[in-house]
């Protein structure tokens, strides 16, 4: 469905860069502290070669062991989270587990990752647990729903979201989920929600984060091909994939020349994993 060259944005990714589709991680559906031991085992490894790493979900109990694995080589320094959706995700636990509810409050516990940091975009509607209502207040994330960014434009809520997932920070991961774009649009998903942002309103935030930011990944989630319509979610997702590659390459970001500045060869080993047991 897709060429390799945007119009917009004259950029032909595959003249541009070098793409490798390193297939699946293998994880454990049964037992997610399994599996995201694995999953912070294999972004570890990516993101320490330099490559810059995207992830395709899987629901978003990846949020943390991916930003896990990233923080594991970063030294000391500091990742800012900006996170598109309609539900908070910041509890604990959801049934006694850690998953697809809770990625933020254990990336937000890891030294490398504060709460400050995490900006939360199009959050909103009747899906929102309060257990994580309760956190983020604690935390003192950062949220703005549907109706803020409608209030105040798309371009201040790009400049709230980069002045607050970059305050003492050293980069930017952008975690996306689906379902923050209208239910109407994102069918293959788990938990559609009507009232959230326009297709076009969630690329435009995105391409100018983007363009503004040092952004060390980005992982898409939340999408559910059997209950796909026309396959108009897939398509939505390859989107946000295709245009966040194409904006790092017309803000200079890829091809890298050399690795990222932050990124750590050495393992932080005090940032935990394969600690399941
Ligand atoms: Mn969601």
């Amino acid at each position: 469905m897709y060429t390799p060259y945007n119009f917009e944005l004259g950029v032909d990714l595959r003249e541009q860069i070098t793409l490798c589709d390193v297939g699946d991680i293998f994880t454990i559906p049964a037992n997610n502290e399994k599996s995201f031991d694995q999953i912070s085992k294999g972004i570890a490894h990516i993101f320490s070669s330099g490559a810059f790493p995207i992830i395709l979900g899987g629901d978003h109990s990846i949020g943390f062991p991916t930003i896990r694995g990233v923080c594991r080589h970063l030294g000391d320094l500091k990742v800012g989270i900006i996170h598109f959706d309609r539900h908070v995700d910041t509890q604990e636990t959801d049934l006694d587990e850690r998953m697809h509810t809770c990625p933020w409050f254990h990336a937000t516990n890891m030294a490398n990752a504060p709460a400050k940091n995490l900006v939360q975009l199009g959050i909103g509607g009747w899906q929102v647990p309060r257990q994580g209502v309760k956190v983020c207040r604690e935390r003192a994330t950062n949220i703005l729903t549907v109706t803020d960014i409608m209030e105040m434009g798309m371009d201040a809520a790009v400049d709230f979201a980069l002045e607050r997932a970059l305050d003492g920070t050293d980069c930017v991961y952008i975690s996306f989920d689906i379902d923050c774009i209208d239910a109407g649009f994102v069918p293959g998903t788990g938990w559609p929600e009507p009232g959230g942002l326009m297709p076009r309103e969630a690329l435009y935030m995105l391409g100018k984060i983007v363009q503004n930011a040092p952004v060390c990944g980005l992982e898409i989630v939340e999408v559910s091909p059997p209950y796909d319509v026309s396959d108009m979610t897939s398509l939505m997702a390859t989107r946000v994939i295709c245009d966040t590659m194409a904006h790092l390459v017309t803000s200079g970001q890829l091809p890298r020349p050399e690795k990222a500045a932050y990124i750590h060869e050495q393992a932080n080993m005090s940032v935990g994993m394969g600690d399941w047991r």
